[in-house]
């Protein structure tokens, strides 16, 4: 569709999912956040989908919801009514964040550029996260009075410490993609012009491995988040007893005692 604001490319058996409001820095649309739940529900149901890459088109990721959007933007006439911003986040931001979370495949995000707000939030929930050199992370929402959404609440503290979290977020500094891999907080920066073959040998990789096992790995590490350990045992006793029957483990084990490479089918 050529004014989607959510571009599909296929590599194999990697779909490129491209945000493409450029000259708004990809900033969050009402459309652009069913169209980007839509083509990651699409690639959950395609079974020949075993990766998925999220990048922004031009020079952002993007910057959070735009705030010009009639969903949420202002009044600027006496009378006006705020807008009810919680009703969007549920009717939009929980949908896409849920999605994004329980995708049977890994998501990495290849952020080319600024992730503000939403933006930021969205991509560092991804599982595996690239940026450019010239890619920054910004915690914008306390400077419009508001606090972080998008699943940051609870990612943030989780990945770099509360300590760590409340600096991005109260103070809302643009934070360099070489800092953020030194926090922890993503996993790989990489010069601009690297990015994007970069992410595309990642997950190319990453289709080639038993994709069910890594997502559900992804799934035990956010539930056993909220376990205490005995409970985390169990959980893992359970998820391993399901992998243990998957066509992905007989596979890998019998291609581990035969000396040949795997060939995974499992989604
Ligand atoms: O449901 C809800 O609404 C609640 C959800 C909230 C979630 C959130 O994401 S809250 C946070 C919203 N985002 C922001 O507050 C970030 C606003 N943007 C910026 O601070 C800056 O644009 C950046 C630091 C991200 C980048 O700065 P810079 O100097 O590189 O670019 P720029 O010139 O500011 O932006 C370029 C264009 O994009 C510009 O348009 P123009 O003037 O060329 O026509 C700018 O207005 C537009 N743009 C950037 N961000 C947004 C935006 N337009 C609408 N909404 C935006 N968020």
């Amino acid at each position: 569709m050529p004014d989607s604001q959510v571009l599909t490319s296929r590599q194999g058996a990697v779909l490129t999912l491209t945000l493409n409001r450029p000259t708004a820095l990809n900033a969050f649309t009402t459309v652009m956040l069913v169209q980007l739940r839509e083509a990651l529900e699409a690639a959950a149901a395609d079974k020949q989908v075993r990766c998925v890459v999220i990048t922004g088109a031009g020079r952002g990721f993007c910057a959070g919801q735009d705030l010009s959007d009639p969903a949420i933007k202002p009044g600027f006439e006496p009378g006006d009514l705020p807008k009810d911003i919680g009703a969007l986040l549920d009717s939009c931001y929980l949908p896409l964040a849920l999605c994004l979370r329980a995708m049977p495949v890994p998501v990495i995000a290849a952020v080319n550029g600024v992730a503000a707000g939403a933006g930021a939030n969205f991509a560092l929930s991804c599982d595996l996260v690239l940026a450019g050199q010239s890619a920054s992370f910004i915690q914008a929402f306390g400077k419009i009075g508001l606090i972080p959404d998008c699943g940051g609440s609870w990612l943030l503290p989780r990945l770099v410490g509360r300590a760590r979290a409340l600096q991005l977020t109260l103070l809302g500094d643009k934070l360099p993609a070489a800092e953020a891999q030194t926090m922890g907080l993503i996993y790989r920066c990489l010069p601009d012009a690297e990015l994007a073959e970069a992410a595309q040998a990642l997950a190319q990789r990453l289709s080639l491995l038993p994709v069910l096992a890594l997502a559900q790995t992804r799934q035990a590490f956010d539930a056993a988040g909220l376990m205490d350990y005995e409970t985390a045992l169990k959980q893992e006793s359970l998820l391993q007893s399901r992998l243990g029957f998957s066509a992905d483990f007989q596979e890998g084990a019998a291609a581990f005692l035969q000396k040949r490479a795997a060939v995974f089918t499992d989604r």
